[in-house]
């Protein structure tokens, strides 16, 4: 594998978004993911190899690390950001059609519920792994979820709930979206819902880390 592709997957991983980036300080004044994705699409590196072997390996080592307890959200979100960095570069490449998304994942916290770092967090690290986001943020009911459900009719949905109280219309949305299309594939996932809750919802998958979600998603689009 070319030394360009391992160097990019470290910045990701690293969260070292590009060569003014001080973080993190062991990478102080090198290139970083911005700069070191440019130089590969330049010098000729197939698009999907940069997106499968630097963007996904990083973020995949990021987010295994962080399932693990030995990274922690501060360390993620810059992952996300390197990542984003890089994805601006790949973008074109996906509009074009030459960078195949493994699928749409549509996510959004539930009705009531204002909280999105976890959410965003989620998201970001599913988009590292190949798949179109489709965000559609905060307090989101169950008609925003069937409007875009209709638009994206293939879409994996995710919700996320951070409060006890706010599981009840996380219940309601996906009883709801499970009566109207009966094989939507549905993750959830938030601080306090379980796995025993995940099934009485009538969800196909829960799970309390953004890791856990990814590696659901890369299993079924496989
Ligand atoms: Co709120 N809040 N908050 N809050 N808040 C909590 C959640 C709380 C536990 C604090 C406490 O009392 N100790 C408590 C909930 C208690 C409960 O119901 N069990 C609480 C409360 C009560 C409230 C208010 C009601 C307070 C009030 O106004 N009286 C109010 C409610 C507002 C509303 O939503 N309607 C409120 C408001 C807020 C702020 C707006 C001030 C702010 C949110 C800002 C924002 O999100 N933009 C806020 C914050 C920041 C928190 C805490 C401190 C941090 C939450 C967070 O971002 N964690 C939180 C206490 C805590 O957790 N220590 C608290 C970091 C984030 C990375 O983790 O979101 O768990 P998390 O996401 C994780 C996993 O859960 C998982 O992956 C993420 C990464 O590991 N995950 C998924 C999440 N979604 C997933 C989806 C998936 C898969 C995995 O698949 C689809």
């Amino acid at each position: 594998m070319s030394e360009l592709i391992l160097r990019l997957a470290e910045c990701i991983e690293c969260g070292k978004v590009n060569l003014a980036a001080p973080f993190p300080p062991k990478m102080k004044g090198m290139p970083g993911a911005d700069e070191l994705c440019k130089e590969a699409i330049e010098s000729g590196v197939p698009v999907d190899q940069i997106l499968n072997d630097a963007l996904i390996v990083g973020m995949s080592r990021i987010g295994a690390r962080f399932s693990q307890g030995k990274a922690f959200v501060p360390e993620m979100l810059m992952s996300a950001k390197a990542m984003s960095a890089s994805m601006i570069h790949l973008k074109p490449f996906f509009t074009s059609g030459e960078i195949k998304r493994k699928g749409t994942f549509l996510i959004g916290t539930v009705a009531g519920d204002l909280h999105d770092i976890g959410k965003n967090l989620v998201a970001m690290m599913i988009e590292g792994a190949g798949w179109e986001i489709i965000d559609l943020g905060v307090d989101v009911k169950t008609d925003k979820f069937f409007d875009n459900i209709q638009k994206y009719p293939d879409c994996v949905v995710g919700l996320s709930a951070l409060l006890t109280t706010t599981m009840a219309n996380m219940e309601k949305t996906v009883r709801e979206i499970r009566a109207k299309y009966p094989q939507k594939v549905i993750l959830v996932g938030g601080a306090p819902l379980s796995q025993d809750f995940c099934i009485k919802i009538g969800a196909n998958f829960y799970s309390p880390t953004p890791q856990g979600a990814v590696e659901y998603l890369n299993k079924i689009a496989a």
